[in-house]
């Protein structure tokens, strides 16, 4: 007998602990979960999978033909050109922005709806802030299903960690469907093939495996510091009045040199568990053997390293990034 993981969505299998979907064989007939799924669930322990991401390929190139509803989630702290990508999808696409709850309370989000459709050009039905963790507009949300729903099938996707499968589990509970819930977790590659979820007789929620990119901090590092940078609670910004020749250091991970000759304000949206802390730019040298990135800016740009955090800037600025190699740093107009 064939059988799916409930939590991941990879085929059970029992010959290979490395492979998506491993059993132990005596557990197989019993089994709803794999054990990496049993692990990650119970303990929080994380294991990487040997996965060809080419799979996914496959499968997007499928669902970007269908004339279905598509949900695509993107996490609002990693908001980037990315997201251009839902324009690929031949059905009717709600942007759904994620992790509401982490962005400092007095952000309006009608400000970030007139940001999103100004510097992007969506073929969109409608932008819909959610948080999954605090349940904010789980029910908006449901309805607009809904109302744009195409068929009983609906799609979510989106990046890897963009909450595709949290926003699913607060769907389950808010129809009070006590079905299996999904595997969640802060680290990359968390759902491993397409899981269908029937939330009512006419509609099936379908949680895809996450875009995975090169680029974003957090796909370079161990768990431990995957962890420590991922957001867990409203971010408090952190606002640095620059002088000339000053820097800010971020964790062990990023230097900013400020290369600008007249005083600046730089405000830090990071997870609150890492420290910054401002540096003379001459006498200290943290951090300058990684990879350096430099920016010409204008006046209201922010520096967005990829993953990790973004800076916002209100003046012109010269600045020199450093961060590791492969990591995306790029700048865009202030979102705040
Ligand atoms: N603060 C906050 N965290 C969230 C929210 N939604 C999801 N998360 C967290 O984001 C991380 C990733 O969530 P997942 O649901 O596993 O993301 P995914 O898109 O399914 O990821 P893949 O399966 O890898 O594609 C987890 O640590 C979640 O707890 C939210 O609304 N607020
Ligand atoms: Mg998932």
């Amino acid at each position: 007998m064939i059988k799916k993981c409930s939590g991941c969505g990879a085929l059970l299998q029992i010959k290979d602990p490395k492979r998506p979907g491993y059993v132990n064989e005596e557990i197989y007939d019993v089994a709803e979960v794999c054990k990496r799924c049993f692990r990650i669930k119970n303990y929080g322990d994380y294991q990487v999978i040997d996965k060809d991401t080419n799979d996914y390929k496959v499968l997007f190139n499928e669902i970007k033909r269908k004339k279905d509803l598509v949900l695509f989630l993107c996490d609002i702290l990693n908001l980037d050109s990315s997201i251009n990508e839902l324009n690929n999808f031949q059905g009717t696409v709600i942007l759904v922005l994620t992790k509401i709850d982490l962005l400092p309370k007095s952000v309006k989000t009608s400000k970030l709806t007139n940001y999103i459709r100004k510097n992007y050009k969506l073929n969109i039905k409608d932008i819909i802030f959610v948080s999954s963790k605090k349940n904010y507009n789980i029910d908006f949300l449901l309805d607009s299903i809904k109302k744009y729903q195409k068929s009983k099938n609906v799609y979510l996707v989106g990046n890897t960690n963009a909450g595709k499968s949290t926003l699913i589990n607060a769907l389950i509970k808010c129809t009070n469907n006590d079905s299996n819930f999904i595997t969640t977790s802060s680290l990359p590659a968390t759902t491993l093939d397409v899981i269908k979820v029937k939330l009512e007789d006419n509609l099936i929620l379908i949680d895809t495996p996450g875009i995975v990119s090169n680029d974003n901090f957090l796909y370079n590092e161990k768990p431990n510091v995957v962890k420590q940078v991922s957001a867990k609670s409203e971010i408090k910004p952190r606002t640095y009045q620059m002088k000339p020749k000053q820097s800010i250091i971020i964790g062990d991970y990023a230097r900013i040199d400020y290369l600008g000759n007249s005083k600046n304000s730089f405000t830090i949206y990071l997870s609150n568990e890492i420290k910054v802390r401002r540096i003379n730019l001459d006498t200290n040298g943290y951090l300058r053997n990684l990879k350096c990135n430099s920016f010409n800016l204008k006046d209201k740009k922010d520096v967005v390293i990829s993953g990790l955090c973004f800076v916002k800037i209100t003046k012109e600025a010269l600045v020199n990034v450093y961060v590791k190699e492969n990591v995306k740093v790029y700048e865009r107009n202030n979102i705040i």
